[in-house]
């Protein structure tokens, strides 16, 4: 049998650095698409990069946006991908909320363009496609926890561009006969987790503090409630679905939920310092430590316009048809993501931090 070929959009992001070592490691030719940056933007997939000139290179890079169609048909049709994975997006909430626009052309019309090139091209027999749908389309809590037919109720234009994504899945699905598959997957992280998202926030952040190179930190709602994995299982997740016989959609979660201030207390503990929430209202000082040095504080600005207060998936499809399960707790994934930042910061020079 000849080796799969995939296409990996949003490669150089996290999820895309552990799903092309994961395709890698099975023997799948991997493809992935990047865009052009002003500075390096490949660092997540620097270790399993090789030169195009060595023999046998099977990962291969590609410029390309979710924005340009033509770019996509081209690429699409030079690499003829057995299986397509679209993780490439605007993931960032609350950026969405300042880019709303930008955020459902690449995220919302993005996919549509992918599934189009794959009908303008007539692969929708040969090519498997695989889409990062998110819990962020349950939203506003309608039921607890959340599964495949909890109804969604997005609540920013991310969540928003992504419902469409995840509809025109589901339509080409039906009216093409495509092999087209949502992954609806909750929260997940890992030492590659963008620097902006909470938990490397607060992990980042407790590793400078520690090592004496940041003051504060300033977070936002201290109170939402998230479900976390580990972003090394759930690509393997994704790469399951792709290997059903038939198509559907599945959610991927712990089934455990996490406040954000306990992920704050977890990571200060494991770097080594201990803190203990101060007030409440008008007298709130945040956490401190107990010589009365308060470390970590509330910044409205970083409150969203609309919030999603409570995320908690229940992955017992994915369990009985997948054969799917997480491994690694939230406790853990503190942990681990709180050391890595220690070890790397250690090691560092002082200008790389910030
Ligand atoms: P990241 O933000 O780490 O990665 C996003 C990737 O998309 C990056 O490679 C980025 O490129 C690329 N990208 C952004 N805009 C475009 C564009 N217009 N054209 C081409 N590429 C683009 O996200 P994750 O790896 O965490 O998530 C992967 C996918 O899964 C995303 O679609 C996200 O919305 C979704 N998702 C993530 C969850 C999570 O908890 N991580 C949960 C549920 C869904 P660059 O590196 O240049 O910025
Ligand atoms: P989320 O992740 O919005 O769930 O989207 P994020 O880590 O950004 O926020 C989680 C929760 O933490 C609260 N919060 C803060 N968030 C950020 N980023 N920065 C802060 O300072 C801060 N303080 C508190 C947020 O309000 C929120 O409640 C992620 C992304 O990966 C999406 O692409 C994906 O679809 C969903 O997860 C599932």
């Amino acid at each position: 049998m000849s080796e799969k070929v995939a296409l990996i959009t949003g490669v150089t992001g996290q999820d895309g650095a552990y799903l092309a070592q994961l395709l890698l490691d099975k023997g799948y030719i991997v493809h992935g698409v990047k865009r052009r940056s002003s500075s390096f933007n490949t660092g997540r997939i620097e270790s399993i990069y090789r030169d195009p000139h060595d023999a046998g290179a099977r990962f291969h890079l590609h410029y390309g946006d979710l924005t340009d169609s033509t770019n996509l048909i081209r690429i699409i049709q030079e690499t003829q991908p057995d299986e397509i994975y679209n993780l490439a997006a605007q993931s960032h909430v609350m950026v969405s909320f300042e880019t709303p626009e930008y955020t459902a052309n690449a995220d919302g019309i993005g996919t549509l363009r992918l599934l189009e090139a794959i009908r303008i091209l007539g692969m929708e027999k040969k090519t498997r496609f695989y889409q990062a749908s998110t819990s962020e389309l349950y939203g506003l809590v309608q039921e607890v926890p959340q599964r495949e037919t909890t109804p969604f109720y997005p609540r920013s234009p991310y969540a928003v561009a992504k419902l469409y994504a995840y509809w025109i899945v589901v339509n080409y699905r039906e009216a093409y006969g495509m092999h087209a598959s949502n992954g609806i997957l909750f929260n997940h992280e890992s030492p590659l987790r963008g620097e902006t998202f909470v938990t490397r926030k607060i992990t980042r952040a407790a590793a400078a503090i520690r090592l004496g190179r940041q003051e504060k930190l300033w977070l936002g709602n201290l109170d939402a409630k998230r479900d976390w994995g580990h972003a090394r299982e759930y690509v393997r997740g994704m790469w399951l679905m792709l290997q059903q016989d038939e198509p559907d959609d599945y959610v991927l979660a712990t089934g455990a939920t996490t406040q954000v201030r306990t992920f704050v207390e977890w990571a200060f503990a494991d770097v080594g310092i201990t803190l203990r929430w101060e007030g409440e209202g008008k007298d709130e000082r945040g956490f401190c430590t107990e010589t009365g040095k308060c470390l970590v504080e509330v910044d409205p600005r970083y409150f969203r316009p609309t919030e999603v207060d409570l995320l908690i998936g229940d992955p017992t499809k994915a369990k009985e048809k997948l054969g799917w399960v997480h491994e690694t707790s939230a406790r853990e994934l503190a942990r681990e993501m709180a050391l890595h930042d220690l070890e790397a910061m250690k090691n560092a020079p002082i200008d790389q931090d910030a």
